[in-house]
Order: C-alpha cells, then structure tokens, then sequence
C-alpha cells in the first residue's frame, strides 16, 4: 500500500472531515508495514474497502419542546463494517454532531469490536440534538421522534446501538420502547438496556472497569502497582464513573476530575459517596462539576481549567475525542505522568499522543482501552440471544478476561526493538487482521 497516495485520495475525498481524516491518517500509518509485509490485503485492496463506510443514514428529526415550539435536528446511523458481526455501536447525542464525527467513530468502533473478539462489526449513530437543559418530556420525544425513523435501518440481527455521551439508561428506555411500539417485537436491538427488561449486569460499569482491567495490564508489563498512584480524569459521566469506583477498588487515589465548566480537585480523594454524587451532577444534565466543591469542602473548584495540570502518575481522559491536546500531554510529562488510558474515543490529539510516545510514557488508545463498553454489550446480546442473564460476577471475570486478551494482543503486535509497547500500533494490527480476514473470506462483496 502506498500510504502517500492513499492520504491524498482520502483528503481529496473527505473535505472538511478533519476527525475522520485524523483516526485514518493515525490506522494507516501504524499497518503499512504490516499490510506490505502481507500481500493478500493489497491483492484484495483491503485497507482501500476498509476506508469507506458500507452506508451512511441520514434523516430529519422533528420534535416538539414544552413551549410547544417545532425543533429540527439532524440523525445519524454510519454502518461502516459488517464483516465480522452486525453492526454495533453507540448512538452520542451532542451537539457537536456531525456527519465527520459519526464516520471517525463508526471507523474506531470496527477496530475496537474487532479487538473483543466478539461477533459484533463496526457503526455509530446520533444527533446534534443538545440534552443540556432539556426536560425529561422533551428527551422522550425526540428519543421518540429518532426512532421512528431509525427503526427502519436497525434490528438484532443487523445493527444494534447502545448509548454513548448524551445517550445513557433513560434514552435508551425511550428509544426501546418507541421500537417495540413500532415492530411489535421484544428483541435485542439495543444494548444498555434496563435489568428488568434484557439489559445485562455490570454494562453501566463497564467502560470505566474496562479500562482500569487494561490499565493493570499496563502496570502489569512494568512489574508496576496501581497502590496508591495518584490519577487524574477527564468527563463526569458514565466511564468516569465506572473508572473511579473501580480505581477506588483497587487502591489508586482519584484526585481530580473534571467537566464542561473546570475540574475538581481533592486531595483526599473522590471515593465512595462522592463518585455517586459525581454521578448525580450528570444526572442533571446541566454540565457542572462546580457544585462537587461547595458540597465538599476538601474539594477546591478550577473554573474553565482541565484537570491535566494537575501532579498525577495516571491520566484517564473519559469525556470526548480530542480533549487532551500536546500541552496537556508536556505538562502531564513534566509532571511525571507514566500511563495515559484513553477512556474516551480518540481523547487525545494525534499531536499529544507523539508527545506521549517520544517520552516513553505508556499510552492505551481508546480503541483498545474502552473496548470494554461494547464487549460487555456483546455479551448482552448473547444474554438475549440464549433469553437468559448471567450474575455481575460472571459478566465482571468474562469483560476481565477479554480486556486482559485486548492488552497482551497489542502488546504481541506493538512491542518495538527497545520494548517500548506501542499500543497504538498493535490495537490497530491486531483489530484489522480479523476484519481484513474475513473480508477477503467472504469475497468481493463490500
Ligand atoms: O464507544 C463505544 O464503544 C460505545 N459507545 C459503546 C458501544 C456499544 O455498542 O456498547
């Protein structure tokens, strides 16, 4: 594969698509080796196939909000693989939606569904619709409103979304029940589902858990513990969430977290009722952390700041993609960061992840890192699939066992000649040989 030429064509293609551009250009240079070394992708043109999305859904979304007045907004479904497994992946309501950013994350998503192990292929789907604010009555009805018309393209069988940012166990309750209403059919078509209606134990937590179970295979490889390591987040949702209370578990100190307005920082720690009132604040919707420090006085408040200037041995960032940029990752290396997770899908910036490298810190792309999110909705689809629900501890040792699995197979893909593992390379050699695999398997059919 020549990677110059297939840039050009790219950028040429995509105009005004930096984000799609970015999670490209950063796949493409880390297989060309590999890919060269391996004749067959370039005989089937592979990583060309790979690079186009197999159908892009685009629909109006009109709602009524309590003034009675007429709201349009945009949605989205991007299914981009299906080599491997229905399309999966989540549904981010947000307002900086678009069309680029639902195309970047459907691309990651392949790689990462690839990487569980699991049947699932690659989509994401959402809207620039914006929850802050917004009344439970609203919610309800453009959930309702964006159902109606993604029910057409969706199906346990064919594509299964869940929640992502904007989109947590209330939109998803909606967006089933309009379904439902819709087919008439009790069917896993969405995951994050509720307990009492075919959601599965530990989903909620699993993004966060997985990504600390990656964490300690990071340790693991430098005969390193997470006892008392001081660590930083970023994003006061669901993945923080579960990170913190698995952090909090397995002895790490949490000592700042931040959100839209600035972060919190406690040097006491954010344990126990705490990480529940964090969750709390995001329950609301309104996009503050300030609240945490009048609440507690421990806690001191940086308005408009992130929570990367803080001294800290691990950075987590678990809100959105590109939330931590090259100064945050020289000020985290002066400090004396030694793991970056990515919690979040491309949380850092192609700029700050060289950094990271260049100083030998052990970077997780979220490709890899978060992987634990969707295993878990795999395994709630097979839940559904047999009609029956394993117990959180059955959940918890297999979502373990796959991240453990996700760590050592970028580790055998990205070990370089120093032995510096570079995670980014192996996550995106090892998700795209079983993609590749099957593709060509399967003839020329996308
Ligand atoms: O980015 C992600 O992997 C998710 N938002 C979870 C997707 C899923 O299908 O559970």
């Amino acid at each position: 594969m020549d990677l110059k030429k297939l840039m050009t064509d790219l950028e040429a293609k995509n105009p005004a698509q930096p984000l799609y551009l970015q999670a490209a250009k950063e796949v493409l240079e880390t297989i060309v080796d590999f890919v060269n070394e391996n004749s067959q992708y370039d005989k089937y043109a592979i990583v060309e196939r790979i690079l186009e999305p197999e159908r892009i859904v685009k629909f109006k979304v009109t709602w009524v909000d309590d003034k009675g007045q007429i709201q349009i907004n945009r949605g989205f479904r991007v299914q981009h693989n299906m080599a491997i497994g229905p399309y999966k992946g989540g549904l981010r309501f947000h307002k900086s939606v678009t069309e680029d950013t639902m195309k970047f994350l459907a691309f990651e998503q392949t790689f990462k569904n690839s990487l569980t192990t699991l049947p699932m292929g690659g989509g994401k789907g959402g809207s620039d619709f914006d929850p802050t604010g917004k009344s439970e009555g609203e919610v309800m009805r453009f959930c309702q409103s964006f159902m109606t018309e993604l029910q057409k393209y969706i199906g346990p069988e064919t594509d299964v979304p869940a929640g992502d940012i904007g989109v947590g166990g209330r939109e998803i309750g909606f967006m089933y029940g309009q379904y439902k209403r819709i087919r008439g059919e009790h069917v896993g078509v969405l995951t994050g589902k509720g307990l009492e209606w075919g959601g599965s134990l530990i989903r909620p937590e699993a993004t966060g858990y997985g990504a600390v179970y990656f964490l300690e295979g990071m340790l693991k490889e430098k005969k390193d513990s997470i006892k008392g390591k001081r660590v930083a987040l970023s994003g006061f949702g669901n993945v923080a969430w579960g990170a913190a209370l698995k952090l909090e578990e397995l002895g790490a100190k949490v000592v700042a977290i931040s959100g839209p307005d600035g972060y919190i920082l406690d040097e006491d720690g954010i344990t126990g009722e705490k990480i529940a009132y964090m969750d709390e604040l995001n329950a609301t919707r309104n996009n503050v952390v300030a609240p945490f420090a009048k609440k507690y006085p421990s806690a001191k408040f940086f308005a408009g700041k992130r929570s990367w200037e803080v001294k800290v041995d691990i950075a987590i960032p678990c809100a959105i993609q590109n939330e931590l940029d090259e100064n945050d990752a020289k000020v985290l290396i002066a400090n004396g960061v030694k793991y970056v997770v990515e919690a979040s899908n491309m949380g850092c910036t192609a700029e700050a992840v060289t950094a990271l490298q260049k100083a030998k810190v052990a970077f997780a792309p979220g490709k890899a890192a978060n992987a634990g999110g969707v295993a878990t909705s795999g395994l709630e689809m097979s839940q559904n699939s047999m009609k029956l629900a394993w117990t959180a501890k059955e959940v918890d040792e297999k979502l373990n066992a796959i991240m453990t699995n996700i760590h050592d197979n970028c580790v055998k893909h990205g070990k370089e000649k120093d032995g510096y593992i570079n995670y980014v390379k192996g996550a995106n050699i090892a998700g795209f040989i079983k993609v590749a695999d099957a593709m060509i398997a399967q003839g020329i059919a996308y």
